[in-house]
């Protein structure tokens, strides 16, 4: 059996989950996702590592499914629920799913295509109930693949990261031990559910640990903010963009709320921001609000957390911290040099963290590792006093807005399809709030084009956070001697004259 339900059975009469005002006990999800493994296994006793797609809301239901795929023997494929249809059938496709399960309000997205494809669809709640009752489960050992999560990189399109159940536990355990998780903890679920942050930091470690998992979807910084001040909460991770919103809400409220809101967040046990840099102006004014140095902590989908600022010891601002226990990093200058303090280099990473494989991506799974079995990140740090310093990253294709990684090259893509581009261009453009916001640079035929009817197309093909938020139109794009587009001449055209 795998750890993490062997464990949901010791904590089984606690509360885990709170969705719509219920409580649902760890024996509730355990006879959920028990009920989900049998519909999941109706012809075969194990499902040998058949990916299973769900798209579900947060929620009580996106555990026991989650737990359910697992216990039947397949690996676990989170959709984002806010997708357009092609991305969806993308990630489908590429993962080669063969069973799909989602809420009745998704339903209707898969149901023209799915079964021309031969993809089974299941709806949730289910309706049938001849799959309650007694069926045995398959053993599942902890080397077996458990969640495929896919992530933008320096291709074009999103590459599905492979994890095991044994990645899992030694990216949770790491965070558990270091963040001093007990059962005792309660933490709110904000974060989407298909990457690493809302899976694996907020969901699976509180999960693990016995503690209780409450979620908001979707997001509304008013409604956090009511349930951070109910008292149900002591624990809070989300990205800088997030805690933006918050003081931004904040500074709004009259000053007699603004104290009761403080009152109420200096109680918490511990904040996290991470998934993309935490400004400075963020950092110092939430310790003004709620009397927090948030925890600063550095990840990836491929390795789960890697650094982490101390939970007891010196938060220090602008920096990612140090190596979290079991986890292995280097730094590796352009000359294959190892560095040490005070200069640059790439982030690599080894520990039973890290991932072993993109799925079905030979290529791109050997040259994203050294020779001698390091992860190379593509994130550029430096050490100075011991913490770790995140400079940039070594590519310009890569964006990150709102947490969210971004591949400016999968955006062009999708670009070039529109009739009246000509050429195009994406970067990324700093930004307080979202970190950086997607900006595009367009070269359409003949010079003129109708900017307002590109938005509602992009929408119909890429995800929302995707979407280039600035545009501008030119005769012609910057490039150097061999041709290649200077993004950085690019950056200039969106700096705001004072
Ligand atoms: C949305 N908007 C944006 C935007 N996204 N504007 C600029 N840039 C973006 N990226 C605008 C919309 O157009 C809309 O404006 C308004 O903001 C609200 O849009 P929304 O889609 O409703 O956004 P919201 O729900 O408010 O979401 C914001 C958010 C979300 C911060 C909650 O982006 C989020 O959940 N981010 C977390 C992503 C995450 O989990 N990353 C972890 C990856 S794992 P209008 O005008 O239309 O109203 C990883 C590893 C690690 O990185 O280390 O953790
Ligand atoms: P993802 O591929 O979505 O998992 O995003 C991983 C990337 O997020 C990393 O490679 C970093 O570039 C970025 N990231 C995560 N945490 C931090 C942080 N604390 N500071 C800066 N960048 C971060």
């Amino acid at each position: 059996m795998i750890d993490l339900i062997a464990l949901a059975i010791q904590h089984a009469l606690r509360p885990a989950v709170i969705a719509n005002d219920k409580t649902y006990t760890y024996q509730d999800i355990l006879d959920a996702s028990f009920r989900v493994a049998a519909a999941l296994l109706q012809d075969t006793d194990d499902l040998q590592e058949a990916r299973v797609g769900y798209m579900i809301s947060p929620g009580v239901d996106y555990v026991a499914v989650q737990w359910g795929i697992w216990r039947a023997g397949g690996i676990a494929v989170p959709l984002c629920i806010s997708h357009p249809i092609p991305a969806l059938q993308y990630t489908i496709a590429d993962s080669g799913v063969t069973t799909l399960i989602a809420d009745h309000e998704y339903l209707h997205l898969f149901k023209p295509w799915v079964s021309v494809q031969g993809i089974r669809l299941i709806g949730l709640p289910s309706t049938d109930h001849t799959i309650v009752g007694y069926r045995a489960l398959p053993d599942i050992l902890q080397a077996r693949r458990a969640m495929i999560l896919y992530t933008s990189g320096t291709t074009s399109l999103p590459k599905g990261v492979v994890t095991t159940h044994d990645h899992i536990k030694a990216q949770v355990t790491t965070l558990v031990s270091s963040w001093q998780w007990s059962s005792e903890d309660s933490i709110l679920c904000v974060l989407p559910l298909h990457h690493v942050h809302g899976i694996i930091n907020v969901v699976t470690c509180a999960l693990w640990s016995g503690a209780r998992l409450e979620f908001l979807h979707p997001f509304s910084v008013e409604q956090l903010f009511t349930i951070l001040l109910s008292g149900r909460i002591n624990l809070f991770m989300a990205v800088p963009t997030i805690y933006f919103k918050l003081i931004t809400y904040w500074e709004l409220l009259p000053a007699h709320e603004q104290r009761k809101c403080s009152e109420a967040l200096s109680k918490f046990r511990l904040m996290v921001s991470g998934s993309a840099a935490l400004p400075e102006s963020i950092m110092n004014k939430w310790k003004a609000i709620s009397g927090h140095t948030l925890l600063e902590r550095y990840g990836m989908t491929e390795i789960g957390m890697g650094i982490s600022n101390p939970y007891d010891g010196d938060r220090k601002t602008g920096y990612i911290g140090l190596p979290l226990p079991g986890v292995s990093v280097r730094l590796m200058d352009d000359h294959h040099t190892v560095v040490t303090d005070d200069h640059p280099g790439e982030i690599q990473i080894k520990g039973a963290n890290v991932f072993n494989e993109y799925w079905n991506k030979p290529e791109a799974t050997f040259t994203s590792f050294t020779a001698d079995g390091w992860f190379k990140t593509g994130d550029i740090a430096i050490l100075e006093h011991g913490y770790y310093k995140i400079l940039g990253r070594d590519s310009i294709d890569i964006i990150k807005s709102g947490g969210y990684k971004i591949s400016a090259l999968e955006i062009e893509e999708v670009l070039r399809e529109y009739p009246a581009i000509q050429d195009c261009s994406v970067i990324g453009i700093p930004d307080e709030e979202w970190g950086e916001v997607v900006a595009a640079v367009l070269v359409p035929y003949h010079n003129i084009m109708d900017l307002d009817l590109i938005n509602p197309w992009i929408k119909s093909k890429l995800p929302g956070y995707k979407c280039p938020r600035l545009y501008k139109i030119v005769p012609e794009l910057p490039r150097n001697a061999m041709g290649k587009v200077t993004k950085n001449d690019l950056k200039i055209l969106f700096i705001k004259k004072a």
